[in-house]
């Protein structure tokens, strides 16, 4: 057998539109692949639902390879060990209570276990908007990132999903957008973002769990995101938050998609 380039880029376009175009209508569209948001997106999929992830930049992971401050360790409490224990990635115990665990390894573990439980993962796209019917969202909106660097003037496609996970961390992207175009209407206090407040591990690690919930009708919100959304802490390098708050919005979406 001769080597077809022809051949080769056709494969790479037949299916990779093909996989696109399956993932146009989903149960569960999770926005960021960052610790919490492929957490869900694992469960999801084991539990049966068709499930994609979308990633803005090239690599799935968001602020989990880094550890804390480049050095690419993590640290979780024992819930979250339990989680690693459960995923098959090594976590050492570290004084009382704490465990660290190679940030790459446990990355790259939650990674292919949410592609291996059919978790279609679409990296280089970013969510710019949402589709809304009713006060209810009822998909997205995406673009290439490159579309999105380069500020081209290309209009987007649409994805229908019957829950949204707002997975995009710090930023809260997909509820800034619902905030600015429908002037509010979110479930906080004031209807607004209320925003993220400083370093502090204890109380950010808690309530990130609290603040895992429904945020707008069809939009739950998880990890950083879900503190931000709420006006919690930010946590700072310890991660077993995130994957617990991964797991949560899961049952949480699970539990309505059974309804
Ligand atoms: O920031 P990120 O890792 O969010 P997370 O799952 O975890 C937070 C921790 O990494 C850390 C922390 C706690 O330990 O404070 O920061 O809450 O991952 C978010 C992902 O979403 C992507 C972004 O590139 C990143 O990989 N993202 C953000 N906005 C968009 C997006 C968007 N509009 N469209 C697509 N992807």
């Amino acid at each position: 057998m001769s080597l077809d380039e022809i051949k080769i880029s056709r494969a790479i376009l037949d299916r990779y539109f093909q996989k696109l175009s399956d993932c146009l209508d989903l149960d569960v569209a999770v926005v960021g692949g960052g610790p919490s948001g492929l957490m869900a997106a694992l469960k999801l999929a084991e539990a049966g639902y068709k499930v994609a992830v979308f990633e803005r930049k090239l690599s799935i992971g968001g602020g989990m390879w880094g550890g804390g401050m480049m050095f690419n360790e993590i640290v979780v409490q024992e819930e979250g060990a339990r989680i690693l224990k459960e995923l098959g990635v090594p976590a050492e115990p570290y004084d009382d209570g704490y465990y660290t665990a190679d940030a790459v390894c446990c990355m790259t573990t939650l990674t292919s276990k949410a592609c291996l439980a059919g978790v279609k993962v679409f990296n280089l796209i970013s969510v710019e908007d949402v589709m809304v019917r009713e006060n209810r969202v009822t998909g997205l909106v995406i673009n290439w990132t490159a579309v999105e660097m380069a500020s081209l003037h290309v209009d987007p496609l649409a994805v229908r999903a019957k829950y949204v996970v707002e997975a995009t961390g710090h930023d809260c992207e997909v509820l800034r957008v619902i905030e600015r175009k429908l002037g509010g209407g979110l479930f906080t206090e004031t209807g607004k973002i209320i925003g993220e407040k400083s370093l502090w591990a204890e109380m950010a690690e808690t309530t990130t769990l609290e603040n895992t919930k429904e945020a707008f009708p069809g939009v739950f919100v998880t990890g950083m995101a879900a503190n931000a959304t709420f006006g919690s802490f930010r946590m700072g390098p310890i991660f077993g938050g995130m994957l617990l708050s991964g797991e949560k919005v899961a049952s949480l979406i699970e539990e309505r998609l059974k309804q």
